[in-house]
């Protein structure tokens, strides 16, 4: 409320605001339409009531074809140097002294605007730059490699990942007979598919996630030399993810649960933030790497050109109106400033075209740069585009073409060394033709290499996810086809993924749709003696950062009768360690702890669940006898632990850990005392007058982020 009011201030400049119609005449009435007495029919003279009826029918604009749910966010991005001069004349990523506007949006890609967040998906993470040269899009995923090589793939790939087109089934999901139908003939998709089967398609938190300019792109200096880039953004907190089993959960739970947390983050203070890094690679050196850089499967491994972390981006404002900002935003890849140009990626190339047509058909017009969100903040725009759909600049003057001499031969054009943007003169020769380069036609190595590079948790969850997807296949035939497309990648990997599916277990690698083995084997040859790795411990999240709980949510639990001295010294611990912490009991009100204190807890179990917290902390006290009663109490722990998080527990919690049903981990004996045990993230004491060290412990388990090795145990019934 008082947030209105302040807006209101703001954009009125003062306190009273009376309704008005569209054209700002006062209303003195909205409640009843006009009619022709109080029974009686309604007059179509009602200009009030037809004007807001009819804003009301327009309300909507089409949805976009792929990302449609999205979240955003404002900030400011900031170089750390001017080192990079070297490689580009683009302001924004040169001079440490600008702070470049951000807007960024972050989206999954199969659901509709409505869907959930935790679906299994990539996400999309989308760039706007509002630089001094104008705006620079970097219209990015979070995954390195897209599913196919040529956009002419993309409507089939789209359609086949969809709904199906019959009954419109299932939402928000891979898992149905079209999309694997298409993967098993795709082998181009392999590589993309080991990602979206990994931990990577369940981010814990948007800002807990990477994100990739996907296509090499090219970028261009002062004297106009190129060089060949791949963009990454690194999230300051590390790259971590959630569980299949709890993104299940939360998708009926907390279907905002990302959104929601961006926007937590954003007013809690907590901004996400991103390094942009850069991987540089020398013209020279085009061909120097046992794949193509123009294929879009294919990654740079970090330990062949390392990641140059150049800048920083901040994400430090919420929007104020979701539609017109989050909704309205327009990117598109060949937004681009002058230092920054394209590669021949087929993939990239198609692009080009399709996000400024499908802005026309979410706009209806071709003004929608015109929009705020997506005007420039720090140029001005001058040209000789005029009018259509919703125009809103008035442009004055009559000369409205190029070249004139009546408005003085403006607006004029820049030079390059004025700031104009001169395309890279590539040479390009070859013949017409409608072909795959041959050299892209390796798609197993780096798909191989992905699942090799991963740890025996991040595998067993690949498996698992191929057990889920082809389990909902109906046909046997495609859940064939795509473990033989999986043998290409690893024998073992197509061994586990056929034997929970009904699929006999190959014996050798077979083969699949769609593959050139002659070519590949060729390729192989000729490629022996190029730069290349066989593991990539950059792609496994098992070495990401994990010596923080910052901004790490922990739910805990209590009843009447609490020990408030041991859950004042937890909350005050996390909260000085940056984490957010949450009371959860059985009713809302006063909670009245053994010493006599009270507190008011922030959720109830009706409002929350194990799956919205990272971790679990029970204080002790009197009320462990009433806990062991709760079954929600006992679920959040069972579940807890089953999504392998780290729970603490103090005092008298100790018992109520006893009787869950969490085992195979160690809890301290009746006579322990004042020893803490912590074995795979579950952190306990009994004696709690001095919580010191249990507190390190707790952090240490917190970090993590999760305890895959409980999955070993396997046995809790949450
Ligand atoms: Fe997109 N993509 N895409 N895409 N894409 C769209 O544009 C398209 C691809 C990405 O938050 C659409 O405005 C083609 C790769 C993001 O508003 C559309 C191809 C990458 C977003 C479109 C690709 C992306 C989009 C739908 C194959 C990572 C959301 C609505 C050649 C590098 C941006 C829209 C936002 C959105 C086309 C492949 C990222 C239809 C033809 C590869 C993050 O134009």
């Amino acid at each position: 409320m008082d947030q209105d009011k302040e807006n209101r201030k703001k954009d009125q400049g003062e306190e009273e605001q009376f309704l008005t119609t569209n054209q700002g005449v006062r209303l003195s009435h909205t409640d009843d339409s006009l009619k022709a007495g109080s029974r009686g029919p309604t007059i179509m003279e009602d200009f009030h009531f037809r004007e807001k009826l009819m804003h009301f029918d327009h309300e909507r604009i089409p949805e976009r074809v792929v990302h449609a749910r999205g979240s955003g966010a404002h900030g400011y991005f900031q170089v750390y140097d001017d080192s990079m001069k070297k490689y580009t004349k683009a302001r924004f990523l040169t001079d440490p002294s600008l702070k470049t506007e951000v807007f960024v949006r972050f989206s999954t890609v199969v659901g509709f605007r409505g869907s959930a967040d935790t679906v299994r998906d990539v996400r999309g993470f989308a760039t706007k730059f509002y630089t001094v040269e104008g705006n620079y899009d970097l219209v990015g995923n979070n995954m390195p490699v897209f599913f196919i090589q040529d956009a002419i793939k993309f409507p089939d790939l789209v359609h086949a990942i969809k709904p199906e087109p019959h009954n419109e089934m299932p939402q928000a999901s891979a898992a149905h007979d079209n999309f694997w139908d298409f993967v098993s003939c795709m082998p181009e998709s392999m590589h993309m598919i080991m990602w979206v089967l990994s931990d990577r398609a369940l981010p814990r938190s948007y800002a807990m996630m990477d994100g990739f300019g996907v296509h090499t792109f090219r970028l261009i200096n002062a004297r106009g030399k190129s060089t060949f880039c791949k963009f990454h953004w690194k999230p300051l907190l590390g790259v971590h993810s959630l569980v299949w089993d709890e993104v299940q959960k939360l998708a009926g739970k907390d279907p905002d649960f990302n959104r929601r947390d961006l926007w937590e983050r954003i007013e809690d203070g907590n901004f996400p933030e991103f390094e942009l890094g850069v991987q540089l690679v020398d013209e020279d050196d085009e061909f120097a790497f046992d794949f193509d850089l123009l294929d879009p499967t294919k990654i740079i491994p970090e330990e062949l050109v390392p990641v140059k972390k150049i800048g920083k981006m901040t994400l430090d404002r919420n929007p104020d109106n979701f539609f017109a900002e989050t909704e309205q935003v327009a990117f598109h890849p060949g937004h681009v400033v002058p230092g920054i140009d394209f590669s021949n990626d087929p993939l990239l190339q198609g692009r080009l075209f399709s996000y400024l047509d499908t802005q026309i058909n979410r706009f209806n017009s071709a003004n929608f740069s015109e929009i705020p969100i997506n005007r420039p903040k720090a140029t001005a725009v001058n040209n000789n585009q005029r009018d259509g759909f919703m125009r809103q600049t008035i442009n004055k003057g009559r000369v409205n073409y190029f070249p004139n001499t009546l408005g003085g031969g403006h607006p004029k054009m820049a030079s390059f060394e004025e700031g104009g943007y001169v395309h890279h003169q590539e040479k390009v020769e070859g013949h017409k033709i409608r072909e795959r380069s041959r050299t892209f036609k390796d798609f197993f190595t780096q798909a191989a290499l992905f699942y090799n590079s991963m740890s025996q948790p991040e595998k067993k969850h690949i498996i698992d996810g191929f057990h889920f997807e082809l389990g909902k296949v109906n046909s046997m035939d495609v859940r064939k086809n795509v473990v033989a497309q999986l043998s290409n990648v690893d024998l073992d990997l197509a061994r586990q993924v056929a034997k929970g599916i009904g699929v006999e277990e190959p014996k050798q690698m077979q083969k699949a749709i769609g593959v050139d083995y002659e070519v590949i084997e060729q390729l192989r040859k000729e490629l022996k003696k190029k730069k290349k790795v066989d593991q990539s411990p950059a792609l496994s999240q098992e070495n990401t950062r994990k010596d923080s709980i910052k901004t790490r949510k922990v739910g805990i639990l209590l009843a009447e009768g609490y020990s408030h001295r041991e859950l004042e010294a937890i909350q005050n611990f996390l909260k000085s360690e940056g984490a957010k912490s949450e009371i959860i009991a059985m009713f809302d009100g006063m909670h009245r702890s053994m010493e006599g204190q009270e507190v008011k807890p922030d959720k109830m179990y009706v409002t929350s669940a194990s799956v919205m917290y990272d971790a679990l902390y029970i204080p002790g006290g009197q009320h462990i006898e009433k806990l062991k009663n709760h079954g929600e109490a006992l679920h959040f722990i069972n579940e807890a632990f089953k999504h392998c998080k780290a729970i603490g527990a103090t005092g008298e919690a100790v018992e109520l850990l006893m009787v869950s049903q969490i085992s195979g981990v160690k809890l301290p004996a009746p006579d322990a005392g004042n020893k803490i045990v912590s074995d795979l993230g579950l952190v306990s004491i009994r004696d709690a007058s001095d919580l010191s060290d249990f507190k390190t412990e707790f952090k240490n388990a917190i970090a993590q982020h999760r305890h895959w090795m409980r999955e070993e145990k396997g046995k809790v019934p949450a």
